[in-house]
């Protein structure tokens, strides 16, 4: 069952976590501290798919949905990702139907996509022993697609009418440099932007998400019915912390 399909079914809002150091063991604390999801990225991290595979099996004994951002919209990639047992994919810098229909066909094994077949030697398929995996992996994959350029702007109906896209994830960071504020994502231009963006994908009927740039935004987010907001990083948190301590131990000193 995937956690993350089943809670945006249920509507119910899901708080997410970023992981970026790429490690099984920051990823086990993280997973166990509440949150509805994990995103393991491997567009900005440096992740391999062993590094991956690692993270995934620190955080499977723990009630947390998995989500992996591969590098890039690649069916080779996708198919490498689903069969290390990753069901939730988050693929960056979609900007047209035709391209998200491309992906939807990487998640799906023939005759419903392209998806080579590998099924008793997958993690996926635990190792074989879930011997209905071919058949029932089309439901199980949730597939979200990244909205981040002005040009996947212009087409955000389209690539939400595509079959097989489970959610569109808003990224400020590219979105913002697509705009012309590279950097500010909190420019008012971008953040009109990003209003636009969350309402059109809502009217659509499809999921929305969001990386949230702080504590109130989240809230703001999830008051607006983003249905998916990861919260922060956990490179954030540790910097953060880790600069704090520091300074309270200082003051007065
Ligand atoms: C972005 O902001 O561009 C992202 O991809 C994730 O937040
Ligand atoms: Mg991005």
């Amino acid at each position: 069952m995937n956690l993350f399909k089943q809670g945006l079914a249920e509507g119910r809002p899901l708080l997410g976590l970023w992981q970026a150091l790429a490690t099984p063991y920051t990823a086990e604390i993280c997973a166990g501290a509440g949150y509805d999801w994990l995103l393991f990225d491997g567009e900005h991290a440096p992740n391999t798919l062993q590094t991956l595979l690692g993270q995934l099996q620190a955080v499977s004994a723990y009630p947390v949905a998995p989500v992996a951002r591969v590098p890039v919209g690649d069916p080779s990639i996708i198919k490498q990702y689903l069969d290390i047992g990753c069901a939730t994919l988050l693929v960056p810098m979609v900007e047209t139907a035709d391209q998200a229909r491309r992906l939807v066909a990487a998640t799906r094994f023939p005759p419903h996509g392209v998806r080579g077949v590998a099924s008793s030697t997958s993690r996926a398929s635990r190792f074989g022993a879930d011997v209905n995996y071919v058949k029932t992996a089309r439901e199980a994959v949730c597939l979200l697609v990244q909205i981040e350029s002005a040009a996947a702007l212009g087409v955000i109906e389209e690539i939400a009418a595509v079959e097989g896209v489970d959610g569109l994830f808003i990224g400020p960071a590219d979105l913002a440099a697509s705009l012309g504020h590279l950097g500010d994502p909190r420019h008012p231009d971008v953040q009109a932007a990003i209003n636009d963006a969350i309402g059109r994908i809502l009217a659509t009927g499809k999921a929305a998400g969001i990386f949230a740039l702080d504590a109130a935004d989240a809230r703001a987010r999830l008051a607006a019915g983003v249905a998916f907001v990861s919260l922060g990083t956990d490179i954030g948190l540790l910097a953060a912390g880790a600069r704090r301590l520091l300074a309270d131990s200082l003051q007065g000193a």
